[in-house]
């Protein structure tokens, strides 16, 4: 007996509701990493999408923005965007979700009373009730070997949050190597800028401590358009004879996130970064030349979307995930969802947060959430006016795949 419509799309949404999540691209980091973990009402507002938002309304010079307080430089962001305009955008809606979702009053929000019900410190008991708020279960987190406020932390005693998973992120040995070689040569690692004499098994030797020493699930780095691949140049080799082989070798996936353009406006820091239209072929010649390597692939241009789906129905060693950073926001991500749903079935990963601040794993869950019931429920309804029978485990189980196992079935395949 198949139910009726409405009561289909009520089951769809209580499964989208309730199901666990892991958010496999985070800048979060386990509690025991200290003030590496953000949160409170002053990182919520100043989180880099909000100050690039605010300057189109204070306009200030850069300098002056950037020599306030944090607490002065969320002031000026709470007034050019709650109060001299209304928070219309993503990232500044999702303040107002967050506030509602931890108890306070939007109708009467004010930044004393938002710096009132977020503390700046993350308790134990806070972290839940964060995580039971967004309904995530695990949170990978963005591990940068060269970034010496997070290396201090990773001594041989080290250990964190079993919540919290490790991803090995690369982009300054693909894209900087030879800024970054003086602190290889400082680490024991005898590599130069060239990738002459010992450089390759040195830099393999280095990639090998770092997964051992930080227990990856995957390995990342990030690219402009400028991607090529097979590419004889610094890059390509290093992805040929380093990385690629070493991802063999630890059964680890490599992720690659295609489309940003760094730093085209210096000035706004990390907020300063772009998108760029990136080629599709470089992935495929990966996959085509490497199938024996996993690729979790997300690009960061609306206009890549479509044939990035394309490829994953042509290559099942290439996993797409998540809808990334500019094209994060409503329409972009029912957009690219019901695109993935037509195109590949529930055999993609719906969504990452890329939360930098605690709470904003409640809004951006919440968004994920509300874009997922609207397009399943209208499949599952075509499906059932079909004469499919739908059942709530088969829900559960699609739903699962989507914003769980699909991950960890990838990464562990
Ligand atoms: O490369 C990345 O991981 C990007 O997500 C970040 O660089 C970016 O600043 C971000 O956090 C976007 O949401
Ligand atoms: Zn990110």
């Amino acid at each position: 007996m198949s139910m009726d419509t409405s009561a289909l799309r009520a089951m769809v949404e209580d499964v989208v509701d309730r199901a666990r999540v892991t958010d496999m691209h985070t800048h979060l980091f386990a509690p025991e990493f200290g003030s590496l973990l953000l949160c409170g009402a002053d990182e919520l507002l100043t989180f880099h999408y909000l100050i690039s938002e605010s300057f189109r309304v204070h306009r200030m010079p850069y300098s002056d923005f950037w020599r306030l307080s944090k607490a002065e430089q969320s002031a000026q962001i709470w007034r050019s965007l709650f109060v001299e305009n209304s928070p219309l955008s993503e990232a500044a809606s999702g303040v107002i979700s967050v506030a509602r979702r931890l108890g306070c009053d939007p109708a009467a929000l004010s930044l004393q009373s938002l710096r009132e019900a977020l503390p700046s410190r993350p308790t134990p008991e806070y972290v839940q009730r964060v995580l039971d708020a967004a309904g995530v279960d695990e949170i990978v987190m963005t591990n940068d070997p060269f970034d010496p406020a997070e290396r201090a932390c990773w001594t041989d005693t080290f250990r964190y949050d079993p919540r919290f998973y490790a991803a090995l992120r690369l982009d300054a040995m693909m894209n900087r190597l030879e800024q970054v070689c003086p602190l290889l040569r400082a680490d024991g690692y005898e590599v130069d800028p060239q990738l002459g004499g010992k450089s390759v098994p040195e830099l393999k030797r280095f990639l090998e401590a770092w997964i051992e020493r930080t227990q990856p699930v995957y390995v990342a780095f990030s690219v402009a358009d400028d991607f090529v691949y097979p590419d004889g140049g610094i890059r390509g080799r290093i992805l040929d004879e380093v990385v690629l082989p070493v991802c063999r070798e630890h059964k680890l996936a490599l992720a690659l996130m295609v489309g940003a353009r760094r730093q085209v406006n210096p000035q706004l820091q990390l907020a300063g970064d772009s998108v760029a239209n990136a080629s599709v072929r470089p992935l495929e010649a990966l996959c085509v030349n490497h199938p024996d390597n996993r690729f979790l692939v997300t690009m960061l241009s609306r206009e890549n979307q479509h044939e990035i789906v394309v490829a994953a129905r042509k290559f099942h060693n290439l996993m797409v995930f998540g809808c990334w950073w500019f094209v994060n926001t409503d329409s972009l991500v029912e957009e690219i969802t019901r695109m993935r749903l037509e195109l590949l079935g529930p055999t993609f990963i719906a969504q990452h947060s890329d939360a930098r601040v605690l709470e904003q794993l409640i809004y951006k869950w919440d968004r994920v959430r509300s874009v997922l019931k609207r397009v399943l429920a209208d499949k599952y309804e075509r499906l059932a006016q079909d004469g499919w029978c739908v059942t709530r485990a088969d829900v559960e189980r699609d739903v699962d795949r989507l914003v769980r196992t699909n991950f960890w079935d990838f990464v562990r395949w």
